[in-house]
Order: structure tokens, then sequence, then C-alpha cells
């Protein structure tokens, strides 16, 4: 069958505005949303239901066609890029973004993959909960994405990533077979966990096609502040003093050094008027379902304790719902500020919080061998012991080709730093095909292998995902 050929059989499956093959609209899903690599697509399937799902796994899987799930093309990694050959097809998920189900008193959403973030939000919302997962590609992110990359975001440090959230599942696996386990259990010790080898398996296992996300108790009250830190403030200790003061209150405690707060305040049309102390700045909240806790005043007796100690030299705690949202959008807006200036090559770091300071100190010490002038923005969720250590892109400078010097040689250095304080150089953002190499490189050899084996067992033909993630025990289908 010729190439063409195929492209039918699947618009025979899913009719003609389920399979898009014009070049010009395949353009946004070959390429990785930071544009560091172009791959190409048959075509982009777009089903709608989870029997054409598996319809289209089934068939794909007969062909000998690859197949790449994707949601929000957000991936920081390429995990949802196909690869150059043109034997991989992309199954976007995006017609199947329906909200299936509410339930308030089992405090559960029950979605299609293809939900974006933002709705699902939005729908626990309007039932009196909170969705607990906020990430700055929220708008555009699907479950599906989130699911597949384990998502964390700003509100870790009380709820956890998405692993934390998922109750139930359904999803394709590579041989079509349908795994319907929708359900809202909190407790269900059945054998295997099998939603869980879903979550940060980069599509590489099966399609999520739908999902059962556990929901909290929508806070209507918030205390939200701007913690300017002195040079010397330690942030593991900072973060354990206000944790211990606030317990199962604080929601929210983002890092920002001072260049990313100006990267950000430059891409914003009304910035706040917050801005860094010597040591940067930490977006700081608490919030609570209760109506009867003061949290503006638990807030200021703790920032108190801060400044006492000289880790912070001055705070501001929002006076509106609009001031807090302004000190939100400062954070979430320095990926964009980053990308206006021309792009940063990205390090997603984490270490245990103890070595923090210690990775901060190793890391400067690598940049400035490096090149003495190298400009960096770096912030990230220190809650959660998860630095995104970014180097930026030095004006004037091919993007692209400073990007691959870098990962060759200085990202190394800051990956050993972060492995040898028992890091990893992938918080939250996944593996993908950029960071198949490190896994190699730094992953533990028995759980890379115990990875192979899970890959093999779920994907014989290696039709789901390849090249991403980890190599199957046998030798990888070119597709
Ligand atoms: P995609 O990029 O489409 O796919 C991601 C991976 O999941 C791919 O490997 C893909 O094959 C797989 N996949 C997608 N859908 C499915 C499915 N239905 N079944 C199986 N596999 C699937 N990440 C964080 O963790 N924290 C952050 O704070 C954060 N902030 C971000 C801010 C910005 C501005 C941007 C651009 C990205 C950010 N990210 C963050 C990264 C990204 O948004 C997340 O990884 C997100 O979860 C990806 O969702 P997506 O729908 O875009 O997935
Ligand atoms: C964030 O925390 C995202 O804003 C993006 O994870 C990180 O762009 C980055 O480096
Ligand atoms: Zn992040």
């Amino acid at each position: 069958m010729s190439p063409s050929d195929h492209v039918q059989a699947f618009r025979d499956l899913l009719g003609a505005v389920g399979v898009v093959d014009d070049p010009q609209r395949l353009a946004t899903y070959t390429t990785d949303q930071r544009q560091l690599f172009t791959g190409s697509t048959l075509a982009v399937l777009k089903p709608v239901t989870t029997k054409q799902v598996s319809d289209v796994v089934t068939l794909a899987a007969r062909l000998g066609i690859g197949l790449v799930p994707q949601g929000g093309n957000t991936s920081y990694c390429g995990g949802a890029t196909p690869d150059a050959s043109g034997r991989q097809v992309v199954v976007s998920l995006e017609r199947m973004d329906a909200i299936r189900e509410v339930d308030p008193l089992s405090m559960s959403i029950s979605v299609d993959a293809g939900a974006i973030l933002k709705k699902v939000q939005e729908a626990a919302a309007s039932a009196a909960l909170l969705l607990p997962l906020s990430l700055g590609a929220e708008g555009s992110c699907r479950i599906g994405g989130n699911i597949g990359t384990n998502a964390g975001g700003l509100s870790v440090v009380r709820y956890g990533m998405t692993r934390d959230l998922l109750l139930g599942i359904e999803a394709v696996l590579p041989d079509g077979t349908i795994v319907s386990d929708m359900r809202k259990l909190r407790k269900n010790n059945t054998g295997y966990d099998v939603k869980q080898c879903f979550v940060g398996s980069e599509g590489t296992l099966g399609i999520v096609t739908g999902a059962v996300l556990r929901l909290a108790p929508l806070p209507v009250r918030r205390a939200t502040a701007w913690l300017k830190l002195a040079k010397v403030a330690p942030l593991a200790e900072l973060l354990a003093l206000v944790r211990r003061e606030s317990g199962e209150l604080l929601t929210t405690f983002e890092f920002m050094t001072a260049r990313s707060i100006a990267l950000a305040t430059a891409a914003m049309a009304s910035p706040p008027s917050v801005g860094p102390g010597s040591g940067g700045a930490i977006l700081l909240e608490f919030a609570s379902s209760s109506r009867h806790l003061d949290l503006d005043s638990l807030m200021e007796t703790i920032l108190a304790e801060t400044v006492e100690y000289e880790w912070v030299e001055d705070a501001f705690l929002a006076q509106s719902g609009a001031q807090r949202a302004s000190m939100w959008e400062l954070r979430e807006t320095i990926p964009e500020g980053e990308k206006r200036w021309g792009g940063s090559v990205k390090h997603d770091i984490s270490a245990p919080l103890s070595c923090i300071q210690r990775f901060l100190d190793v890391a400067g010490v690598e940049v400035r061998k490096f090149h003495a002038d190298l400009e960096l923005s770096v912030y990230g969720h220190v809650g959660d012991g998860n630095l995104h250590y970014n180097i930026l892109v030095p004006q004037g400078t091919n993007r692209i080709a400073f990007t691959r010097l870098v990962e060759a040689s200085l990202s190394l250095r800051l990956y050993d730093a972060a492995a040898a304080l028992g890091g990893t150089f992938s918080a939250e953002h996944g593996v993908g095909r950029f960071k198949r190499h490190l896994l190699e490189k730094y992953g533990d050899p028995g759980r890379v292998a115990a990875m192979r084996r899970v890959k093999t067992a779920f994907d014989p033909a290696g039709i789901m995902n390849a090249g991403a993630v980890v190599r199957p025990l046998d030798p990888e289908p070119v597709y």
C-alpha cells in the first residue's frame, strides 16, 4: 500500500473531518512548541470516540505505522513530535474534549483525555471544587498530555503531581484493547495499578482517552504574598519555616531571580509594581476552603518572622484579587518573557531540598567556567525542589546553534551537578525525544532495564511513540 492508501484507510475509519493531510495544516502538529525539531506525519488523525481510537490503533498495527499521541503539543522535550521518517502518524485528541461528569460528593471529575486543562478547572469550579493542577500552559495543554507527562506546576507543594490526582483511566493499548477503568475509588487494591503505568509514559504505552481526577474543596480564602529575598536567604530553611507555621495551608512557594522577573515584566502589558530583593523573590500563597480562617494575619505573622531572620528584605501581601492575579501572572509569564528575549536553553532540574543551595553554587561555577558573560533565568517550584535553570540565548546568536552547543557541553555539567546531589535532569517536563540520551546516561541501569521490559510488554511491535523516552528490549522499529 502507498502512503496515500494508508491515509485513505484511516479516512474510511474516521471520515473526512477526522483526517487532516493538507501540508499547511500539518505544520503545527509536526514541530515542538519551542521549534527545536520538525518531524513529519502522513496525516493527523482526530478520532472522536474511544472506539475510534481503538480502530485507529488496530489498523496502524496491521499496516506497520507508528503512532504519536498528541494533546496540546506544549511538551518541552519533543515528546509529542513525530520523527522525520514519515512513517509515524500523529493522533490528536483535540476532538475528544468532553467533561463527562462532575461528582461533588465523590469529589471527582470524569473527562475525555482531550479536554483542555483550563476547561476542566472551570468545570470543577462551577461545582465549588478545585482541580488542583495549575501550570502556565493550562489554556492549551490537555488532560491526556498532563497524564502523559505527569505534569507538575504551581501547586504541587500541597496537592502533588498529576499522578496524585488520578483516580481512574480509560486507555487504548497498542493492540487496540480498551482499558476501561473510569472508577472514582480512593481505595482499590485489586492488583497492579495499571492506570499509573500511563502516567509519565509520554505516549509510549498506549493512548489515554479518558480520566477521572480527584478534586479538592475550592479555596474561598487566600493569602498571597510577594517576598523580596535577601541575598543570603537560605531557600530550603525559609521553606521549612513557612511550611512548619502554615502546615496544610501552603499551596505555592515559587522562587524567581531578578533576571526572570525582569523578563516577565517586559512581556506584560500591565505588570505589578513588585520586584526582586537582592536574592530574588518568592511568590507565596496559603489557601483554605474554610471561611473562618484568617489567612492574612497568619501570613503577616510568618512574614514578620522571616524578616526578623533577615532572610526577607521586604514583603507585600496582595490586597485584592486583582493584585493576587497580577503576581501570579508575573510568575507564569516568565517562559513567555524568555521566548520574547530570544529563547533560553532549559534545564528542568530536581534536587533534594537540602541540596538546592549547593546546586545553585556549583551550577554557577560551571556556567562561569563555560563563559563569563552568560546570562541566566533561574526560577521554579522550589517548594518541590524543582529549579528551571535556564541559560538565556545571547542576543544576536543563532538560537538553535547555541542550544545545541550548550546541550552538548554545559548542560551535561549541570546535570552532573544535579546527579551528584541525588537530583535529576527532568523534574516535571519528561524525557520525550530530546532527553532520551540523558535517561541512558543518568538513569539507574536497573530502572531503565525495568522500563524497557514494561515498554516491550505493553508494546511488543514498538508502535507507540517510537523514539521517545526509552528504547525497547528488541531493536526499535524504524517508523
Ligand atoms: P503534549 O505536548 O501534546 O504531549 C506530551 C506527551 O504526552 C507526549 O509524549 C505525548 O505523546 C503524550 N500524550 C499526549 N496526549 C496523550 C494521550 N491522550 N495519551 C497518551 N499520551 C499522550 N509542565 C509542568 O509539568 N509544569 C509546568 O509548570 C509547566 N509549565 C509550562 C508552561 C508553558 C508556557 C509551557 C509551554 C509548558 C509548560 N509545561 C509545564 C509543559 C507542558 O505544558 C506539560 O508537559 C503538559 O502536561 C503537556 O500537555 P499537552 O497536552 O500539551 O501534551
Ligand atoms: C514553568 O514552571 C514551566 O513555568 C516552564 O515549567 C519552565 O520554561 C521553563 O523553563
Ligand atoms: Zn515548571
